[in-house]
């Protein structure tokens, strides 16, 4: 496509229209910005133009800076692109009004170049932002200069900072936009544009504006506490403190001396880890939705109806996901009281969420009345998907899949909201195996953002496409995973639990372990969330699966004895900790049970240090998803990422544990697996995918993109 198409010129009796054509969402790609430079020249050279409208061909304006080139800039494939400030700069310095007319997105890059243009005009469903802090970075070209010239300092700070997306009608009172359009967009902003020639006077240019700053001492206490709210939202994140620090320049500096700081703090996060992890994130999120093998022509299902088994806390807020999205739902429990019980804490979920005001009372209400309680399987015949969430055991299990095969219809989809076992074996209890799946939900159900859907040995196409679009319609991110036991995400908690325990036994304190992991950015420690998730769960786990662990290897001591306890961990007020609400506290009780139990089990105990914690917990993780890559079991790489950032509280700014051991160097990685290998053997034994990455001097990364060719 030649540059002249990426940004088509028009005219419109006496206006210039430059219309950005690069689908999907007209990302700033190389020829863009100078195809939009070249339109502004072209129509200042013309007398018969009195002024210049920049629009979004398709669905919206511009979604930024093309993502794609970063990762070329970071690897050295190719210069930072400095030239884009010179263009932005060229735009605003012309003589003829130019008015960005925005719909869908203006977002990064999109809304520096509307900013760059005199005016903007916008259609009232249009959204702007600087969603760079999401990517690691600040905006790069004039965002953090312009904006505070438009919308003043502490308002640009808290848009950076938090990248959030500003509605028309805010960008409107905050005098990001000059107006909004009702009607036709072109036509309203061609108007718009011929009315700002019509004064005579020279087009107003961001860059030049002073007066909307606003008082000093005030903004400085604002971006004080904007700070001090991201140090607690985005722990561990340097990028929404430079989207700060930069912002905070634009009433110190001239706008050029502004401009060239900022894009020394730009380059500066963009090789950052940070950034290379976010963006990593930013691409992941929408890989995990392809899946080979998968396209638009596999047939779907369609989801009118849903039944779930089970009220307890997961088959309540499973059922919840389907009331949200406005799909009817049955649930069934066995007894009325444990029914009536379930309802009740959806009720008090959806109540906290009306408290909060994030919901209405009479939403709240339709939502309610789409699920139906029931102790029977009536209606069940009608359903289009039934979602089992009975008691983790095996046989419980087969006996409810055996029932609902002699009575769901014959294009039902039978999900299984199993978190650890066997989904062919569950689906051998049926006669229509292609029909069966695993949507394993974390807990609570109805807030955490991922669904591991396992694929079956004879699941079908269809109701693995159906799967990952319904994941979607229930606002979740669907990864789809082999079967084995603990899928992806369990199999490898496994491994990082084990060796937390194994640290403590060691010598480590239960409180050191959770703090090294906290302060590396997990939003829990591993032991902490153990209580969270509750002791009987694991305990129960390991003995429906103990025959899987191979003779002679070492388990983990203190996590039965607390389970022979009735130390179930926050649920029961004790676990690891003991609780005060839901706040833990050390309990020197365990600390010396924990001492108690190395020495009858003769492990030595000694001091253990910050680094150690680190390595064993978080390379435990990575040999076992390099393992899970290799078995097929994960797609690739950036699945167990995903998983893991959404379903076990992984900073997102680490990229997930295999893009984070991408960023430490794999082979690091694999030299302190075989020293682990060494001391310990057993659990440490190092996969060979890793070995080979390792010696090859590659990446996970790499090792995706080689097999998506
Ligand atoms: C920036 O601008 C820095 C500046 O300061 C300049 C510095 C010099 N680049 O999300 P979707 C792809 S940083 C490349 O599914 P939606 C996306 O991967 C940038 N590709 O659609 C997907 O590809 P595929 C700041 C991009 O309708 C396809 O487009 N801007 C970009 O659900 C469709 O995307 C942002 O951070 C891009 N900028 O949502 C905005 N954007 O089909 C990032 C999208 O192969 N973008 N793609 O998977 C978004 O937030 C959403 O895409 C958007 C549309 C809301 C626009």
């Amino acid at each position: 496509m030649s540059d002249q198409e990426l940004v088509a010129y028009s005219t419109e009796g006496d206006v210039a229209v430059l219309t950005i054509n690069n689908p999907p969402v007209n990302a700033l790609s190389p020829g863009v910005p100078e195809g939009i430079r070249d339109g502004v020249a072209k129509a200042a050279a013309d007398d018969a133009i009195k002024a210049v409208v920049v629009i979004g061909g398709g669905r919206t304006f511009i979604a930024g800076a093309d993502i794609k080139e970063f990762g070329k800039i970071t690897s050295g494939q190719k210069e930072p692109d400095i030239g884009f400030n010179e263009i932005l700069n060229d735009v605003e310095s012309c003589d003829k009004p130019v008015v960005a007319a925005i719909h869908g997105t203006a977002l990064g890059g999109g809304l520096e170049t509307a900013m760059a243009c005199h005016y903007r005009v916008a259609v009232p469903d249009a959204m702007v932002g600087q969603p760079e802090v999401k990517l690691g970075i600040i905006p790069g070209a004039g965002g953090t200069q312009r904006l505070p010239r438009l919308c003043g300092v502490a308002k640009a700070a808290e848009i950076c900072a938090s990248g959030r997306m500003v509605k028309a009608k805010e960008a409107l009172d905050s005098g990001i936009v000059d107006k909004l359009v009702d009607g036709d967009l072109l036509e309203g902003a061609i108007e718009f544009a011929r009315e700002q020639a019509a004064t005579g006077e020279s087009p107003r240019r961001t860059r030049d504006i002073q007066d909307r700053f606003g008082n000093e001492a005030e903004y400085k206490m604002m971006l004080q506490g904007i700070r001090q709210e991201c140090a607690k939202r985005a722990r561990g994140m340097q990028a929404p403190q430079r989207n700060v620090d930069a912002v905070e320049l634009a009433p110190q500096l001239p706008f050029m001396e502004g401009l060239e700081k900022e894009a020394e703090i730009f380059k500066e996060c963009l090789f950052s880890d940070e950034s290379k992890a976010m963006i990593h994130v930013f691409f992941g999120e929408r890989t995990v939705a392809k899946v080979p093998g998968i396209g638009k022509e596999t047939p779907r299902l369609e989801i009118k109806q849903a039944a779930v088994i089970g009220a307890g806390t997961m088959g309540g807020g499973i059922a919840m996901n389907y009331a949200n999205a406005g799909i009817p739902v049955l649930l069934k429990e066995t007894e009325h009281e444990r029914l009536d019980k379930g309802v009740a804490i959806i009720r008090k979920n959806y109540e906290s969420t009306v408290a909060k005001g994030k919901l209405t009372e009479e939403k709240m209400e339709q939502r309610m009345s789409l699920i139906k309680p029931t102790t029977s399987y009536d209606g069940f015949e009608n359903a289009d998907i039934i979602v089992e969430a009975v008691f983790e055991n095996m046989a419980l299990k087969k006996q409810v899949f055996g029932e609902i095969d002699e009575i769901a219809k014959d294009d039902c989809i039978l999900a299984s909201n199993t978190s650890t076992l066997d989904i062919d074996e569950i689906a051998a209890a049926t006669k229509r195996p292609a029909s069966v799946i695993g949507h394993h939900f974390f807990s609570p159900a109805n807030i955490m953002p991922l669904i591991e859907i396992v694929r079956g040995k004879e699941t079908s196409d269809t109701v693995i496409a159906t799967s990952m679009d319904l994941a979607k319609g229930l606002r979740k991110t669907g990864v789809l995973v082999g079967n084995c036991f603990g899928f992806v995400g369990n199999r490898m908690f496994e491994q990082y639990q084990r060796q937390a325990q194994f640290l403590i036994e060691e010598g480590a304190t239960i409180e050191h372990v959770d703090k090294v992991m906290y302060d590396w950015g997990m939003a829990m420690g591993p032991l902490a969330v153990a209580d969270l998730a509750g002791i009987d769960v694991g305990i129960r786990v390991h003995q429906e699966n103990v025959d899987q662990i191979p003779d002679g290897y070492r388990t983990a001591l203190v996590g039965q004895k607390l389970f022979d306890m009735g130390r179930y961990g926050q649920k029961t007020g004790a676990g690891w900790y003991k609780y005060e609400g839901r706040t833990p506290v050390s309990d020197p009780e365990i600390n010396q049970l924990v001492i108690d139990t190395a020495r009858e089990a003769g492990i030595e105990q000694r001091e253990i240090g910050d680094q150690e914690i680190l390595e064993r917990c978080l390379y435990s993780l990575v040999n076992e998803g390099a393992k899970l890559l290799e078995e097929g079991i994960a797609l690739r790489s950036v699945d167990i990422d995903m998983i893991y950032i959404m379903g076990y509280g992984f900073p997102a700014f680490r990229g997930g544990p295999m893009k984070a051991a991408d960023i430490i160097g794999l082979k690091e990685v694999y030299d302190r697996v075989c020293h682990y290998n060494d001391q310990y053997g057993q659990w440490w034994e190092p996969a060979p995918l890793l070995k080979q990455l390792a010696e090859s001097d590659a990446t996970f990364t790499q090792y995706d993109m080689q097999r998506a060719k």
